[in-house]
């Protein structure tokens, strides 16, 4: 009898330092890298704007850039990193239009990029609860959003699923009528003070994973125009090949 609860201890123990170490050896290496977002006009919600986004993983941190341009200017543009574990890991398209009246609002989103997981705020809070915080977000002076933000932490689910290329950043405020400024009748899903206007999606981008060094291959960087995307992918995927050996050396420094 004794003997058997002394061997149920130790077996129990056992188990429980080997799944503490698989734990620990998984948070130190599974959520490190670069990815990269070419923002594009969403559908159906005629903006003519475009960016980019570059987020670098390091363990639960984060460093965002972002640039944008064509955006109403002079308005708060309220910008998150959207996921859900369901989701598309997508920007929405013509189909997403569920309510049927046109354009996408971000509960026809939701099924493509899923609920937000990062705040992209210039000062304080950047958890989901600051996600319409709207005077802590780039106004977009000129239309133009230049956005630089470093150690923004993030859980570790979030921190891999940015790595692994399953993020999207999301771009808000629409002005559909083209009057300058965010108005309308129609209230917004997300806060009914607030016109549907200054909470529709306008520009999407998936963070694709990029290997190390292959961000630069557009040649473009932060201003990388629309059309450089499949040369930086295409660039991207070659590098990918070759890099084979280099990446699992850098995997195995990575252990030291
Ligand atoms: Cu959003």
């Amino acid at each position: 009898m004794r003997t058997t609860t002394k061997l149920g201890t130790a077996t129990l123990g056992s188990a429980l330092l080997l799944t503490l170490g698989a734990g620990m050896a998984q948070a130190a290496t599974a959520a490190d890298g670069n990815t990269m977002a070419t923002l594009r006009p969403v559908a159906l919600n005629g903006v003519d704007a475009s960016g980019t986004a570059m987020v670098t993983v390091t363990g639960t941190r984060i460093d965002v850039t972002m640039a944008a341009s064509g955006l109403l200017a002079d308005s708060p543009h309220a910008a998150h990193i959207h996921f859900g574990a369901d989701a598309r890991h997508e920007c929405p398209t013509a189909k997403d239009d569920a309510k049927g009246d046109g354009t996408l609002n971000t509960t026809d989103g939701g099924p493509a990029y899923g609920p937000i997981v990062v705040s992209l705020t210039k000062t304080g809070d950047t958890s989901p609860k600051s996600g319409l915080a709207v005077d802590r977000f780039d106004t977009a002076p000129g239309g133009k959003i230049s956005y630089e933000r470093g150690s923004i932490k993030v859980s570790p689910e979030v921190a891999t699923a940015i790595a692994k290329g399953q993020s999207v950043v999301v771009v808000h405020g629409v002005d559909y009528n083209h009057d300058g400024k965010y108005d309308g009748a129609t209230k917004s899903d997300l806060d009914p003070s607030l016109p549907t206007e200054a909470t529709d999606p306008a520009i999407c981008g998936v963070l694709a994973a990029a290997p190390a060094g292959g961000v630069q291959t557009g040649g473009g960087g932060t201003s990388a125009p629309n059309g450089s995307l499949g040369l930086a992918l295409g660039g991207g995927l070659i590098l990918t090949a070759l890099g084979t050996g280099a990446f699992a050396a850098r995997k195995a420094t990575n252990r030291i």
